[in-house]
């Protein structure tokens, strides 16, 4: 909490106006004490965003900028749910954010770090300096649980119902993370080469790991997410071989190699990346 804190403070937006005053997250975070837990059940209602999905508090300046990006192919109903729930969710931060869903168009085996590159690469251009990556199925329960990014990258859902509340293992780094537009480059994003489940998030976390940011998180009752049931997906067998491989094509294979094949639409609640 005092990490987000702390890093917001180097991180106010340029041309401030004096007629707002900077939005303050201190009192959310500190609701913790009593931790507001969202129930899924109750009316929920939000501001219509702007085209593509965009939101900014009206009363006040948001501190903080963050690109909500989603890596997607065809789950309709879990689409609806998530992006329904989190603007919902990120009004009561007081944010401002914008939400990417960023949809494999093709055939081939699901990529999840590939569609996650160029989300970020458009958040980039439109200078958000907070990503979030984050999985469709995933949802937080807890509104403390501030959508901005820390001065290490942050491992958010690790306090998972599926798991049990349990970390299956210490350097488990996928469902959903933040990290600063920054220090994604730096690491010239994921790998583009991981199709089918699994693999691609450790390899993630060794780049960034070996680039001097060990992933942070925070405490487990911030974190706490559920998971929209779907049924599993078929690992990919050659994982193991890949995440030897990827070690040395990390400076190849990420940000720099993306082809873009892409298109944008600015839907009424999210910006609509279809990558071909
Ligand atoms: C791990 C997967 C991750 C996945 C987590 C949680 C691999 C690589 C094996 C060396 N890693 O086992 O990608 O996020 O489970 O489901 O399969």
């Amino acid at each position: 909490k005092e990490d987000i804190l702390n890093h917001m403070k180097f991180r106010h937006p340029e041309n401030v106006s004096t007629a707002l005053k900077s939005c303050t997250y201190q009192d959310i975070i500190l609701e913790n004490e009593f931790i507001e837990i969202v129930t899924i059940t109750q009316n929920k209602s939000f501001q219509k965003p702007l085209s593509g999905g965009e939101f900014k508090p009206k009363h006040c300046l948001a501190l903080i900028k963050t690109a909500l990006i989603v890596p997607y192919r065809n789950r309709t109903s879990q689409l609806a749910i998530f992006i329904n729930y989190m603007h919902f969710f990120l009004q009561k931060q007081n944010i401002h954010y914008r939400i990417f869903v960023a949809n494999q168009n093709d055939t081939l085996p699901f990529n999840r770090a590939k569609m996650l590159n160029y989300g970020a690469s458009l958040a980039m251009k439109l200078n958000y300096d907070c990503l979030v990556l984050h999985d469709v199925d995933l949802l937080p329960i807890n509104v403390g649980n501030i959508y901005g990014c820390a001065k290490l990258p942050r491992h958010m859902s690790c306090n998972l119902d599926t798991f049990r509340y349990n970390l299956p293992y210490l350097s488990i780094f996928g469902g959903a993370i933040s990290i600063s537009t920054k220090q994604f480059k730096m690491v010239n994003g994921m790998s583009n080469s991981f199709y089918g489940w699994g693999g691609e998030d450790d390899d993630f976390y060794r780049r960034v790991n070996t680039s001097g940011l060990k992933p942070c998180r925070f405490d487990p009752e911030v974190n706490r997410y559920i998971m929209l049931s779907h049924k599993k997906q078929d690992a990919n067998k050659n994982r193991f071989l890949l995440m030897k491989l990827a070690v040395r094509e990390s400076e190849n294979d990420g940000l720099n190699s993306l082809l873009h094949h892409w298109s944008i639409k600015l839907e009424d609640l999210y910006t609509y990346i279809t990558v071909s």
